[in-house]
Parts: C-alpha cells; structure tokens; sequence
C-alpha cells in the first residue's frame, strides 16, 4: 500500500463498497481528486449541475447500497444540500466528497472565491444537520481511518456522510496503511427481548392487528424479513404513502395502501378500526395520515422508527428495527391472524383488471395508470416525481418491480436525477421508467441530455397537465402554472433522441410499443396530454383539507 494517496485511498474504498461511479462536476479546489478520478477503475458521471448529480448519486445509492458525489467548494457543495438533505431523511447513503482550500487557509483565512467572507467552517456546519458525519481530513495521516469511520457511518446509518478534502492534502501520501475493513455492517439486531415481548403480547391481545411498512423498511434492507413475519404469522399488511412498499404488495395478506382520507373505503375502515396498528419503519406522519380525523391515534399505535419504539405513547430509544422484526418473527405464533378477516389486494390500478385500449379516446388520468400498471414489469425500475407519486401510490406494483421518490421529504425536480442514477446501477437487462409531472421535470429537464450524452435507453414520460396539479388541489393561483415547453421535441435539442405526443388512448399504446422496442443508445421521451384539472376525487377532498 506504499505510495498511496488520499485520493486513490478514496477511490479504492469506494470500490470495494461497490461503488463504481462517481457523479459530480469539477471545479479548482477537487480537480486533484478529479485527476485521479480518471485515472481509477471508478468512472465519472459529469451531470448539469451539482443538485441533480446529488440526486443521481441519491438514486444510485437506493439500488447499489452506496453512492457518491463529487464537488467543489462553496457553489458547489452548497447547490447539493437538498440532495443531501432529502437523502438524510430518507435514509440514503450519500458520500459528499468536497474539495476545499489549501490547508493552511483554514488558519490564514485568506479572502479567495467560494469561501463565505471570514467563514471556513461554514460547509462543515452546514452539512453536519443533514449528515451523520461532516469531516475536514486536514492530517493525511489519519485520513484512512477516518475514511472508514465515515464510510462505515453511512452504510450502518443508512445516511449521508461529508468528507471535506483541502486541495494540496487530495495527492498526499497516506502512508503505508492497509485497507482497514469499513464493510457494510449487518442490520443492528438490539431490541431488549423484553421489548419484544411487550409489542408481541399486545398485538395477540388484540382483536384485530395491522402492518403498516414505511421507507425505513426498504432503507435497511428488511424486505426479506418483513416477508418472512408476514408469512409466518399471517398478520394483515398495508404500505403507506412515505416509502411505498412496493415489495409486499403481491403478498396474500397485503390489504394495499393506507393513505388517510385518501384511502380505498375497505382499507381506511380495517387500518383504522383495528385495536393495534403497527408501524414498521413508518412515520404517522401529516402525508401518511392523509389529513383523516379518524387516523390511527397514539394509544392504537405502535412505531418503530429511527432507533425508537412508541408503544402507546410510550418512547423508547435504541431500539432498532431489524431487531424487533425479528424478534417479532421469532416469539409470534404461526398463522396467528389467517383466521382474520381482512380486505386484500385494493388498489384502483392492478394488473388483473383487464385494460382494452379505445383508440379514439382522449387519455384520462384514470386511463393512464390503468394502463401503466399492465406496462410495468417485474424487474422495472420505476422512478416517479410530483404528481405520478401519489398516482402511483394507487397501482399495485409487480414483486420484484422497484418504484424509487422522494415521498417523505417530497422535494420535487429529483425525478431526471433518480432516474439517471438508477440508469448507472442499473443491469443490461433492467429498464428505468421514469414517470414525471411537467412542473417536477421543469426543475431537472437537462438532465436528460445526460442520459443522451451517456446512452442510456430510459424510458421518460413527462405528463402535461399545464403545471403544478398537486398544489391546484389545495390552493389554486396563477403561481401554479408553468410555462408550455414542447417536451416532446426536447430529445431533439439535447442530442437527438426520439420523443413521441400522446393525446388519446390510441397514442398511448402506440407510444408503449415503441417503449417496450426501445433498446436505446439513449432515451425515449413520451409527453403525455392530461387535463390540468383531471385528477382522482380523492385529491380534491385531501387538497381542500391540506389547504385548510
Ligand atoms: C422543491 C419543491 N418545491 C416545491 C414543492 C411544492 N410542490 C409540491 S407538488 C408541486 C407540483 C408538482 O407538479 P407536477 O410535477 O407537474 O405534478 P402534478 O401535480 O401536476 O401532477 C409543488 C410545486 C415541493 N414539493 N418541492
Ligand atoms: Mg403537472
């Protein structure tokens, strides 16, 4: 290892964590990391700008288990910070690596460009609320051992880390260090089996007990194993609007999704009225309420969320997820709950509801992911953004299919960025289907000419409805509409891609047989007709309550 330098240390680590791009963009106080960079067997992705490489590196970390962004000081570093920051609440491990001055600049405080005047620990302190590590590695020595503490905090915290490098320190020999092992850690197990057996008692105390799975679920890898409860013990399950379970939605006791007021009848009326509901991984937040008076109450619930478990009111710390769960899966009796009657399978959009195209019929909301849903595949990366969430929060997803977002801090414009980072992580063989509301692909269009320049064959459907739909529903004003961009054309401009209009059901299934032909080299842009106005009844109702 003699003769290594931070940088290459970097990289390396990077690697066998399996990261094997790096996105983000150059600029002087990083260009030595980008050098070596190049010189790696890690490749780079250049984005248009540093936000949307974070989304890029946000998307990819959801697939891959770890991502990275690369950027320079200030500007750069500063335009990531939503990335970052969605990241860190959905739980994604993100490494920002932020080239920074010369070391000796942090002492002399020299006034030179992208520093804040007289303030160079400002990106440190910035970064710190939205990471679970924000470092300067000022000491080349230690360097590597703090590189693998950070590494490490990311993959077991499942959040981002900050790793702020001085540019004269980024070619400086590390020393003859041995890769110290920062593997991924195995989910912590702690959960007192007292613990265990209080939630466990409760729930077979209850007459009716429901499963309610959030983002933290998908976050730590517990898909398996929530599976494997389900299955033991036949309790009845719901996803809800925060981290979508799109995993157990096929799963025999898998009632749908829970989304307050804006629930199916059956499944607001089983969630809510059962005498214990458990959420796993999931937050009783405002958007997994869905604004109902009659949502779950503290005294129904149990939460498992963020290291704390909330037993009636109760809160205990350190308590972590995948060790209640399994705890849960080992002390429950099996098939405890097949003898509990409860609705299954309501979604509005599924796959078994047969779908017969009228061709001359203008597209509907309604039609569109009635459709969509028999075009979504297993293995499909689906990646939604603004409207299409909460449409989609209503399809049944296939088993193996993965639908990323950001549902829980619910930034709009991550859409283009998600997709072109799941592109990278993606296998030969998986598409990526983006599906995007004009008004969130407005904030990251250009990023499409990214997946032009690299080749990359997704599939992009941008529905023009004229604007920002979602917020029409709870308030409207001018400030909802956008400008009209011709969407369709815009693979033409960036680079030559085929983009196709779509008014009328016909045009759909036409524009789906030229997706499911697509192999590329680069996207396929499908713009969708819809009217602004056309949305589920449910909207409305959940709008005009949000809006109060
Ligand atoms: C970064 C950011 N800015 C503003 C908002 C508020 N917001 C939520 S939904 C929405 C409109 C989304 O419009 P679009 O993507 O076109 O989907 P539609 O509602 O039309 O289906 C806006 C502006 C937000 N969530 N995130
Ligand atoms: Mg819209």
């Amino acid at each position: 290892m003699a003769g290594m330098n931070l940088s290459v240390y970097l990289l390396r680590r990077l690697k066998t964590l399996g990261v094997d791009h790096v996105f983000g963009i150059p600029g002087d106080y990083v260009l030595p990391f980008f050098d070596a960079l190049i010189a790696s067997d890690v490749e780079h992705v250049a984005a248009c700008n540093e936000l949307n490489a974070g989304y890029a590196a946000d998307g990819y970390a959801r697939l891959k288990g770890l991502g990275a962004v690369a950027v320079t000081y200030g500007p750069g570093a500063f335009s990531l910070v939503n990335a970052v920051a969605g990241a860190y609440a959905e739980r994604v491990p993100v490494v920002v690596i932020c080239g920074g001055p010369r070391r000796e600049a942090y002492s002399e405080q020299p006034y030179l460009h992208h520093i804040l005047p007289g303030n160079y620990a400002a990106s440190v302190r910035l970064f710190a609320d939205i990471t679970v590590g924000a470092r300067r590695l000022d000491d080349p020595s230690r360097a590597p051992a703090e590189i693998d503490e950070l590494l490490t905090l990311a993959m077991s915290e499942r959040r981002p880390v900050y790793l702020e490098i001085p540019v004269n320190l980024q070619l400086q020999e590390v020393g003859p260090q041995p890769l110290a092992s920062a593997e991924m850690l195995p989910a912590d197990q702690t959960a007192a089996p007292a613990v265990v057996q209080a939630v466990a008692a409760r729930m077979l105390a209850a007459d009716r007990c429901v499963v309610l799975v959030g983002h933290e679920v998908r976050a730590m890898g517990l898909e398996a194993q929530v599976l494997a409860l389900i299955d033991k013990t036949a309790l009845p399950v719901a996803s809800v609007f925060s981290g979508k379970a799109e995993f157990l939605e096929q799963h025999p006791r898998c009632i749908g999704i829970y989304l307050g007021l804006g629930s199916p009848p059956e499944v607001r009326e089983f969630v809510e009225g059962a005498d214990v509901v458990v959420w796993l991984g999931a937050v009783p937040s405002d958007f997994n309420k869905g604004a109902s008076p009659t949502a779950p109450t503290d005294e129904q619930s149990v939460v498992i969320y963020d290291w704390q478990l909330t037993n009636a009111g109760a809160t205990m710390t350190d308590v972590s997820l995948a060790g209640i769960v399994s705890g849960l899966h080992a002390v429950l009796p099996a098939n405890h709950w097949s003898k509990l009657k409860a609705p299954l399978h309501v979604f509005a959009h599924k796959r078994t509801e047969p779908y017969e195209p009228v061709p001359d019929n203008k597209l509907t909301n309604q039609r569109l992911y009635d459709r969509l849903v028999h075009f979504i595949a297993d293995d499909d990366m689906v990646v939604a953004d603004g409207g299409p969430i909460v449409n989609l929060a209503y399809a049944q997803f296939p088993a193996r299919a993965r639908l990323l977002m950001s549902s829980y801090w619910a930034s709009i414009g991550t859409g283009t960025g998600l997709a072109l980072g799941a592109c990278f992580a993606a296998s030969s063989e998986q598409r990526v289907i983006a599906i995007l509301g004009d008004g969130s692909f407005q904030m990251s269009a250009q990023e499409l000419s990214t997946l032009i320049r690299y080749g990359k064959a997704c599939i992009v459907v941008v529905i023009n409805n004229c604007g920002y739909t979602l917020e029409r529903v709870i308030h409207d004003g001018p400030f909802n509409d956008i400008a009209a961009w011709q969407y369709h054309r815009l693979p033409e401009a960036f680079g030559g891609a085929p983009g196709l209009e779509v008014r009328t059901e016909g045009e759909l299934e036409a524009a789906l047989a030229s997706a499911d032909a697509h192999t590329g080299p680069g996207p396929l842009l499908i713009e969708v007709h819809l009217d602004a106005w056309d949305v589920p009844e449910v909207f409305l109702t959940i709008g005009g309550k949000m809006g109060k």
